[in-house]
């Protein structure tokens, strides 16, 4: 299925277009006279210092990362058209990044007309929207294809070396600006080629220019599977760093991609399913496996891209296995004559998918402009889609039955928790809102003012409601553990007294019927013990609300109590400690002798209504953590959450372990 490799000939006629291409831009911008080339080009830049935002989206650290995902694209396009085998990306002491790939190297060729070496363009030329048009798929470059001049526009330096011809070729800038014309500097293999590129990002534009290695790591690695065969190294090369580095290399691309995300689940059948292929200038590549799990994980990309609101390639992917599971289900009458279809949804569930297509000019639509709108790449990845998937059907039937027979039962699973719902629905509209029994409501009624303690165990939740202020604090206590939504169907979890509880108390509905002004309470804050089922437990919790209330946490109403690890009563005073650091503290301030009286509280239940108060409760001492999700991660915080819940134990105790890293402190 495979494209054929290329002929020397179109290789030739690829890079003549490139630099045909470089011609016309520079012949827009350029003049003849350096120096008067120079001015021209300089406002460009200038431009991209003035209103960075402009070309990079923010200057906040995501836009900082975007910088490296800028140079790394041109290397990847690079890989993409067949000449790269191999990127390196450090972050060097001071945070400079430097990229070096092994590719055929920026042209350092002198174009005639413009009188400067293509390289200089590529560096001090604004180019509008997408690379350089022309033959391949030019237009990846990350969130608006501007490319390396912008990157060089917002660093104080970058410097550029060009393996070429057994010469190593060199030029610097600063803000943008030439420090001297292309030179070389030194003499290397004949045989060596490729590109290095280092750049220090201004503290002029960015708030912080300190990288993160796990952002980098993510996005890279992300680079790597949706290039078969790239390799791409990162290496932590700063002082404190310890030289972390990591090496992302996958043969087989998205397939791999898929069974790292079905890591720690149980997949439904052994085989990845596979199909690519190209159909209306659309490169169409999607693999899939289903795990016995009832959750979706579908990630689309487009030019390397992803587009987290899905759009045309998305949904051609969706229409294309509803039906031919569908068809399939008919003709092995595994669906009767008087059975009704199987939906999307139902054949979905469980399915972990990956659709990446290529596409020469793609239209971004949506409120976020993540959506893909090309009518093309509908049809591009239904049809291809559709053809292998039945062909691959017809010689794999246990994997084709298995399939089906999971999509039946999620079908029969899916009637009984609508019915379930529906009953909900209509006893609500005859007898109003009826409120949990268990809940101790407060009297306030306005959401802004109020929240809710939802509390482990009933004995804890006793004495949180002797605890409470009344007027704006209510209590929700839910018995034991609860249920671990990752692992049962919806209409189990419809029936569940725990999560039918949380749902009509925060008032906003769930799915389709969800609400969000409709929410009673502003802070919606879990309380569980200190310890490692406490954590347990709060984990069960955010992830019933991450799958169904997500909007809940993304907008920030979601908290975690944190009641004290430790009691020193020392003289008559006491002191309360949330971490041994914090103990430590203390006992350096009063003193360690034999008159301190330390209690460990191993859980909320021992202290009394007075000390929980005081402790975790009082709005005016408490400590809150606010549970935020990063939507850049949200692909890996799926990772996360499935990796907590799925059976594999090890998996488990590291994540309680990180917990804190989506958990953002707040002191209110
Ligand atoms: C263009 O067509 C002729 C042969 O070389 C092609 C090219 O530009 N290749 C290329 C560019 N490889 N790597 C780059 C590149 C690498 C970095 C790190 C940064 C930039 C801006 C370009």
């Amino acid at each position: 299925m495979s494209e054929e490799m290329k002929t020397q000939q179109e290789i030739d006629e690829e890079g003549r277009k490139i630099l045909e291409n470089l011609q016309e831009i520079e012949s827009e911008h350029v003049d003849g006279e350096y120096g008067a080339d120079q001015i021209q080009i300089l406002e460009g830049l200038e431009a991209v210092r003035k209103r960075p935002g402009m070309y990079i989206g923010t200057t906040s650290l995501r836009g900082l990362h975007h910088l490296v995902y800028e140079i790394v694209d041109n290397s990847v396009d690079e890989a993409l058209a067949g000449y790269c085998k191999c990127i390196e990306v450090h972050i060097n002491p001071g945070n400079s990044i430097t990229v070096i790939d092994d590719g055929r190297g920026i042209p350092v060729g002198i174009n005639s007309k413009a009188g400067l070496p293509a390289v200089e363009v590529v560096f001090t030329i604004l180019h509008a929207g997408g690379k350089f048009g022309g033959g391949g798929y030019k237009v990846s470059g990350g969130l608006h294809g501007v490319g390396a001049s912008v990157v060089n526009a917002l660093s104080t330096w970058l410097e550029v070396d060009i393996y070429h011809d057994g010469q190593i070729y060199n030029q610097r800038y600063e803000r943008g600006k030439v420090c001297y014309p292309l030179k070389t500097i030194g003499k290397c293999d004949e045989n060596k080629t490729g590109t290095k590129v280092t750049f220090q990002p201004d503290p002029e534009i960015f708030e912080d220019t300190t990288f993160d290695f796990d952002t980098l790591k993510n996005r890279l690695r992300e680079m790597a599977f949706l290039t078969k065969g790239l390799k791409i190294q990162l290496f932590d090369d700063r002082e404190e760093s310890n030289g972390k580095n990591l090496t992302f290399h996958y043969e087989g691309g998205i397939k791999e991609f898929v069974k790292y995300l079905n890591e720690n689940k149980d997949p439904l059948y052994e085989k990845i399913l596979y199909f690519e292929g190209k159909r209306d200038n659309v490169y169409v590549e999607v693999a899939f496996q289903h795990n016995d799990g009832y959750n979706e994980m579908l990630y689309g990309f487009v030019n390397n891209i992803n587009t987290p609101e899905g759009g045309t390639h998305v949904e051609g992917f969706k229409a294309s296995i509803t039906k031919t599971f569908n068809d399939y289900g008919r003709s092995q009458k595994i669906l009767k004559d008087n059975e009704p279809n199987l939906s999307g949804d139902d054949v979905r569930e469980g399915l972990t998918a990956i659709i990446s297509v290529k596409i020469e000019d793609p239209q971004f639509e949506g409120q976020t402009k993540q959506k893909l709108g090309n009518s093309v790449a509908r049809g591009a990845v239904a049809g291809i889609v559709s053809e292998q998937l039945t062909y691959f059907l017809e010689q794999n039937p246990s994997v084709a039955k298995s399939i089906v027979e999971k999509s039946v039962m999620a079908q029969r699973a899916r009637e009984a928790a609508r019915k379930a719902r529906d009953l909900t629905r209509r006893k609500t509209a005859l007898e109003g809102a009826a409120l949990p029994g268990k809940l101790a409501d407060c009297s306030d009624k306005d959401p802004k003012n109020c929240e809710i303690y939802i509390v482990e165990g009933d004995s804890a939740g006793g004495s949180a409601k002797s605890a409470r202020s009344r007027a704006t604090q209510a209590i929700l206590p839910l018995r034991g553990k609860i249920l671990n939504v990752e692992k049962a169907r919806l209409d189990k979890i419809y029936a569940n007294k725990e999560i039918k509880a949380m749902i009509t108390a925060f008032g906003t509905g769930i799915h389709d019927d969800f609400d969000i002004s409709k929410l009673r309470y502003h802070k919606i804050i879990i309380m569980t013990d200190a310890d490692v089922d406490g954590a347990h437990i709060a984990t069960l919790m955010l992830t019933f609300l991450y799958r169904f209330m997500p909007e809940l946490i993304k907008q920030g109403y979601v908290y975690l109590a944190q009641p004290p690890l430790y009691k020193l009563e020392k003289n008559k005073k006491i002191w309360y400690a949330y971490s041994d650091e914090e103990l430590n503290q203390i006992l350096l301030e009063v003193g360690r002798d034999q008159n301190n009286k330390i209690q460990r509280y191993k859980g909320l239940g021992e202290m009394d209504a007075e000390q929980l108060w005081e402790t975790t409760m009082d709005p005016e001492r408490r400590v809150l953590l606010r549970v935020n999700m990063d939507e850049d991660a949200e692909s890996e915080l799926d990772m996360t959450f499935t990796t907590l819940m799925g059976d594999k134990v090890e998996p488990r105790r590291e994540f309680i372990e990180a917990n804190a890293k989506y958990v953002q402190n707040l002191d209110i």
